[in-house]
């Protein structure tokens, strides 16, 4: 963990930070890579990601969609990072409380890539590291993989 003068910093800002900077210098495009436990995958990509600064709390653009399953990305378009403490969201309560997770929630979302790694089946409604237009809410994927490209 990054840690400044006296106190900790969270990882996921430093991590969103750096991203920031990278996809700031040209373009991008995103491809996700998922797998469950049964060695399923599926992928996603969109031709186009960008980030804005931590002031606008990292706001995420992204269109062009493609891939071999059901998109749950482009609907965050505009969101903004949320973590535990800091509540971005669109949703009355914290989607980052209910769904454990650091994320670009809306309210709250249709996949957790940063949730809880219940590995499998799970009771844990939308908690885990879900995907909800592949297996579901109630299924927490083996992995999920983010991958940027710069195209220009
Ligand atoms: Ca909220």
């Amino acid at each position: 963990m990054a840690m400044e003068k006296g106190r900790y910093i969270p990882l996921l800002t430093p991590c969103n930070n750096k991203l920031f900077h990278l996809l700031n210098q040209g373009f991008y495009e995103l491809r996700v890579d998922m797998s469950d436990f049964e060695n399923e995958t599926r992928y996603v990509k969109y031709s186009s990601i960008s980030l804005k600064d931590e002031a606008s709390k990292y706001t995420i653009n992204l269109s062009g969609f493609s891939g071999n399953v059901g998109d749950c990305f482009t609907s965050l378009n505009n969101m903004k990072f949320s973590t535990k403490d800091q509540d971005n969201d669109l949703y009355g309560n914290s989607c980052s409380v209910l769904y454990k997770g650091g994320w670009w929630y809306g309210g709250c979302h249709c996949a957790n890539p940063n949730g809880l790694y219940l590995k499998g089946a799970t009771s844990f409604f939308a908690q885990g590291v879900t995907y909800n237009n592949w297996l579901g809410q109630y299924y927490s994927l083996k992995s999920i993989q983010f991958m940027v490209r710069r195209v220009v």
